[in-house]
């Protein structure tokens, strides 16, 4: 029953009706609807869902970076600070679940390990950029999954980069210059001047000009506050000009006057991190977190992250119109591609088996010529076989004769004694008759 009288009260109160053929014709609305709670809808839902939020602190070991986070956030995040002797750069990240009121953050803090402590500074920059990529393709990845759970994944993209200049109060050098240029189509870089305490006031106007020019001179493209939404136009227009800010860290609280107030003591003096007349610190908060966190949220994906997708589809072959700039849709993209990838499968195959074929001619080729030698051997052996075997019998005929030879000599011989010792025995018979004849 509710429902029906609900559903008569929605009909009669619609602002917008479209027809077809028909552009939007405005009606008034004859009572309370409901839809201005949208954007309530819009806040409980993305309130229980919690947000996330990552910064990648970029400097040279021992500028600041893990005080002014601890400092930021009004915590301690655990940390041991990093020796000057890395061969290379890394980036150490840790991801911590903060709350505060009911509003959950999940915030990543990326710091780089061993930046500027090598003597050839020149690839300094790629693990930077690769870390940066690394996420990107991660979350394209996911975009491009059947089943892809978005809600749930855990975005680690860099929302915003802060870029630690260490305090000279001369220029940037080249390494900063270097790395922002090669960072800044991929992420928003918020240059800061670190450790500000350790320049004077006069200096840091000078110093901060300077870096502007060089950053413009250079072609560096840094973040800039949105001044589009006229809410924070102003404030975000005002900050804009105090860029790059000077930031002094500290987790320290002293007592100043009869409050405990986040400080620095010196033997001279104390610097307060959170009075404006000392340093930059609050603009930084107000413009990082505050004011700006959602703007760095957006810019990230629509922006920086777009730009890599787009890109990296690209270098996969796909695109948006075909060369007559007429609309090219993914599927047409898909099987254009899956053809010539198909065709060049085919190309190789037959490549693949003419090189089979021409691989087995010559193997039998080799075969043959073996079989060629092999017989030629066999032939000579065979003749060589016979000579031998010829000479051996010529041997056995001449020695049989000679053993012939030497069995008629013999027999002859045998003879020749046995007539002449048969002689001999009838001379000795005659001698003994006569013998005895004369006694
Ligand atoms: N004068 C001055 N010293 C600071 C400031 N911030 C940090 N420090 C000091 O500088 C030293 C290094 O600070 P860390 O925060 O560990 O520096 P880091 O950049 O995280 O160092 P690694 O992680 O080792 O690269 C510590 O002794 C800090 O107390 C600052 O604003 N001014
Ligand atoms: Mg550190």
């Amino acid at each position: 029953m509710e429902a029906e009288a609900n559903s008569g009260s929605l009909e009669d109160s619609w602002a917008f009706i479209q027809r077809p053929g028909e552009g939007c014709r405005t009606v008034p609305l004859a009572g309370h609807v409901g839809f201005d709670s949208l954007p309530d809808q819009l806040v409980n839902k993305s309130v229980s869902q919690g947000f996330c939020f990552n910064i990648l602190c970029v400097g040279e070991t021992g500028l600041g970076k893990s005080t002014l986070m601890d400092t930021l956030f009004n915590t301690k995040f655990e940390g041991e600070p990093a020796t000057h002797t890395q061969p290379g750069v890394q980036l150490r990240s840790n991801t911590y679940d903060l709350q505060e009121s009911n509003v959950g953050l999940k915030l990543t803090i990326v710091s780089t390990v061993g930046f500027g402590d090598q003597i050839n500074k020149e690839d300094s920059y790629k693990p930077i950029v690769e870390f940066i990529d690394a996420q990107f393709e991660a979350y394209l990845q996911e975009e491009l999954k059947i089943r892809r759970v978005l809600h749930a994944y855990h975005d680690s993209r860099i929302h915003a980069c802060l870029y630690f200049i260490a305090p000279t109060g001369h220029s940037l050098k080249s390494l900063d210059l270097v790395t922002m240029k090669k960072l800044d189509s991929k992420v928003n870089i918020i240059p800061i001047i670190a450790k500000s305490d350790a320049i004077s006031k006069s200096e840091l106007t000078k110093f901060k000009i300077k870096i502007t020019s060089e950053l413009v001179s250079n072609g560096v493209q840094i973040y800039q506050f949105p001044t589009d939404d006229e809410s924070v136009a102003e404030i975000n227009g005002t900050m804009n000009a105090h860029l790059p800010f000077a930031v002094i860290g500290s987790t320290e609280e002293l007592k100043i006057g009869n409050k405990m107030m986040k400080a620095r003591q010196y033997p001279w003096g104390t610097v307060q991190v959170e009075n404006e007349a000392h340093c930059d610190f609050v603009k930084l908060r107000e413009m990082l977190i505050r004011v700006n966190m959602e703007d760095l949220r957006e810019q990230t994906h629509s922006r920086h992250y777009e730009l890599y997708r787009r890109c990296k589809l690209e270098e996969m072959g796909f695109q948006d119109t075909d060369p007559d700039s007429k609309p090219f849709s993914l599927q047409e993209t898909y099987e254009a591609k899956r053809n010539e990838f198909l065709g060049e499968l085919q190309k190789k195959e037959e490549e693949m088996r003419q090189m089979f074929v021409q691989r087995v001619k010559e193997k039998e080729a080799e075969l043959k010529e073996a079989e060629k030698e092999l017989h030629e051997k066999f032939d000579r052996l065979k003749k060589l076989h016979q000579d031998e075997k010829k000479k051996l019998e010529d041997k056995k005929k001449s020695l049989d004769d000679e053993v012939n030879a030497f069995k008629q000599r013999k027999t002859a011989a045998e003879l020749l004694q046995s007539q002449s010792s048969q002689a001999g025995g009838s001379q000795t018979l005659k001698r003994d008759k006569e013998k005895k004849n004369f006694f």
